[in-house]
């Protein structure tokens, strides 16, 4: 194991952070509000997933955000009408890039490990966390940092529960993420919203889940009642952590995913629904998994990702969370 190497490094092929966001890669000396994280690995199934696709997202998401495309950046100074205003709402709120958690292909729990002690930072300095995967194995390190004496209620969107124990004896990969908070003593409940299709779990998950008395939602269901009833479900006045998996969404949105399924999450839908969590409380991290560029078309999954990332930050800012 190598200690040198930083818990950070600078993203390939472009010095600038997303949105145009400051890079800072000293950890022991973060100004802000809230910090942006690339998690690019996660822990594979097979040798051939060591660097899988969703490992490239964090930088193609930096170099092609919309933003990124205009000769002088406007997310940060025009009118945004998703949020009713500039996306600070011209408070004094200082935002920056962390980079991406540095890989030790030594040691590939090496890289959970520096990005547990990275969130850690973040989670005792107040500052909220946005994370961009990397596969949905990411937020096990992550949540593994939430402090104990502030727990939160764990908001899933996906497709899938999560809710394997292990895969090929891998127990923190992107099957595992739920299984593995429901063991947390930082979790106090779960909300699972935009469950359909097939994925990796089977009865036996699905019972594990309802045993625990996680609050599983359908797609279907999201579409039948409107987020509207969905929120009224979920607690007011607690913190939150949301683990966002890219095929939650309906692939007609977020078509660069491994498992694209029918029936999703539109655009009008997430939004409202983190607006409505951030009114709530304190949603103390967010993390974006799963995108695999590969699938991508046009640019369409990197903008929902995008306007996702700004519609979260901006509603923060609006929600006091920084006053
Ligand atoms: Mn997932």
């Amino acid at each position: 194991m190598n200690t040198i190497l930083p818990l950070t490094e600078l993203p390939k092929g472009n010095a600038k952070g997303l949105l145009g966001f400051p890079l800072n890669l000293d950890l022991e000396q973060i100004d802000a509000h809230i910090a942006i994280l690339g998690v690019p690995y996660g822990l594979p199934y097979y040798p051939s997933e060591m660097a899988n696709d969703q490992s490239r997202a964090p930088d193609i998401l930096r170099q092609n955000a919309q933003d990124a495309a205009w000769d002088e950046p406007r997310t940060l100074h025009h009118f945004d009408w998703d949020l009713g205003g500039p996306l600070l709402n011209n408070k004094d709120i200082k935002i920056v890039d962390l980079g991406n958690v540095t890989a030790d292909f030594r040691d590939p729990r090496e890289h959970y490990n520096r990005a547990e002690r990275v969130a850690s930072k973040i989670f005792s300095s107040n500052i909220t966390l946005i994370s961009i995967g990397g596969d949905h194995g990411i937020p096990i390190p992550i949540m593994r940092a939430i402090p104990e004496n502030k727990p939160v209620v764990l908001i899933q969107i996906d497709a899938h529960m999560d809710w394997r124990n292990e895969v090929n004896g891998e127990r923190e990969g992107y099957s595992s993420p739920i299984k593995r908070a429901s063991e947390l003593k930082s979790v106090n409940s779960i909300f699972q919203i935009g469950l359909r299709g097939v994925g990796s779990g089977r009865q036996e998950e699905f019972e594990e889940a309802k045993a625990y008395g996680s609050n599983l939602i359908s797609a279907y269901e999201v579409h039948d009642v409107g987020i509207h009833n969905i929120l009224n479900r979920i607690p007011d006045g607690v913190n939150f952590y949301l683990t966002i998996d890219a095929d939650g969404m309906d692939p007609t949105i977020m078509p660069a995913v491994n498992a694209p399924t029918p029936g999703g999450l539109n655009w009008v839908q997430i939004r409202e629904l983190i607006h409505g969590i951030v009114k709530k409380g304190k949603v103390i991290g967010l993390d974006l998994v799963e995108i695999s560029p590969s699938f991508e078309k046009g640019n369409t999954t990197l903008i929902h990702a995008e306007r996702l990332i700004c519609n979260f930050i901006g509603s923060a800012v609006r929600a006091g969370y920084y006053d």
